[in-house]
């Protein structure tokens, strides 16, 4: 399950809005074929196992690290395929939530007279795709909030300078974590201050030529038709309350595509284009925003995890600070996290936080 799960983990950037899945069939104690699922659209890890044990499968124990699926997506169903090749046994690390599968691919392997073991290594798994699992679960993608500040918690100069705060290798990094997303979210603030790309250039990351839809918030369309983030590959969307007008159609001209904010009060936004984005099946959202729509996130409390660079400076208490959120009266009111991670990365410091469990956020 180990090497299944190395497997599944070559399909990191290339398999949305499909899981990261890898599979080994192993017969006397030998590997007779292995694969992962590269792409939607491709052959599952399982049918490329198989292919590559030609005939080699029968009597074998499958090791997969999702529950085989047993519906016709847009490839037929892996149940039906270990069947045919005479498997003898599947153990499965996690369970597959996707509503077409959820228990199904168990039941039929099992009908069939195969032995089926599942939770092997689960948690591993799970992590690996936990964006699907959430995507399923709540109809909205797993939110990544990725910021670059001082070590005072500032993004920006009060003059709104601030690049650059965040080294050139942390600002390196944040291209890994662009070519996990499916989709990447910024506000109309951020594309008028900095004119970002928002796209992944890095050649080590293989995205089976995709680059992550790019979102971005414009009330107003204020978004000019020159911005960098429509010159690039792949699409951008505009979630906006202008779908009409001249700027509307400029804006299409210029390869974008517009989303209605229009009817959604402004307390329901946050929560209407997540959703959205759930129904585009995006798994996993990288948010890279200034400190209103950062704020905004964190306290829709749909923030699951926080990307912070931490650079060795000081920008005192006139500078923009990462988040604006309400005034607290009380400490037992403040959003709180658990650290999971901390590394150095050039001069500065990259810190992943999870949101603790046991708050009960609005909306999650
Ligand atoms: C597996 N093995 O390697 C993957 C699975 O449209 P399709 O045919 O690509 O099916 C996509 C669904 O199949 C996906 O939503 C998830 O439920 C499952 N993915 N299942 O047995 C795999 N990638
Ligand atoms: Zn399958």
């Amino acid at each position: 399950m180990r090497r299944a799960l190395q497997l599944a983990a070559e399909g990191l950037y290339s398999t949305t809005p499909n899981p990261r899945v890898g599979c080994v069939l192993v017969r006397d104690s030998q590997i007779v074929g292995e694969g992962f699922h590269h792409h939607a659209g491709g052959p599952h890890a399982e049918r490329v196992a198989l292919a590559a044990a030609a005939g080699e499968a029968r009597g074998a124990t499958a090791y997969v690290t999702l529950e085989p699926c047993c519906h016709h997506g847009r490839t037929p169903p892996c149940t039906d395929g270990l069947i045919e090749a005479g498997v003898a046994r599947v153990v499965y690390a996690d369970g597959d939530n996707n509503p077409r599968v959820a228990g199904g691919g168990v039941r039929q392997l099992e009908a069939a007279g195969i032995a089926v073991t599942g939770g092997v290594m689960a948690d591993e798994a799970r992590r690996l795709n936990r964006g699907f699992h959430h995507r399923h679960a709540h109809g909205r993608p797993f939110v990544t909030l990725k910021l670059g500040m001082s070590l005072d918690g500032k993004v920006a100069l009060a003059n709104g300078v601030s690049q650059w705060i965040t080294g050139p290798l942390a600002r390196a990094d944040v291209q890994r974590w662009r070519a996990q997303s499916c989709a990447i979210l910024t506000g109309i603030g951020t594309v008028l201050a900095d004119d970002p790309r928002l796209t992944v250039r890095d050649e080590r990351f293989d995205l089976g030529g995709r680059q992550p839809l790019r979102v971005i918030i414009d009330r107003q369309l204020r978004l000019s038709p020159h911005a960098r983030v429509l010159q690039e590959a792949g699409r951008c969307v505009v979630f906006t309350r202008q779908v009409e007008g001249a700027a509307a159609v400029a804006l299409r001209d210029a390869g974008a595509e517009l989303a209605t904010l229009a009817g959604v009060s402004a307390e329901a936004e946050i929560l209407h284009v997540l959703s959205q984005l759930g129904a585009r099946e995006i798994n996993n959202l990288l948010v890279e925003a200034g400190p209103g729509l950062a704020g905004a996130l964190v306290a829709a409390g749909v923030v699951d995890e926080l990307v912070l660079y931490l650079a060795p400076m000081l920008l005192g208490g006139a500078a923009q600070s990462a988040f604006a959120l309400p005034e607290l009266k009380a400490l037992h009111e403040a959003s709180r996290w658990r650290i999971v991670e901390t590394q150095p990365i050039g001069e500065d410091l990259r810190l992943v936080a999870e949101a603790a469990l046991g708050l009960t956020l609005p909306g999650s």
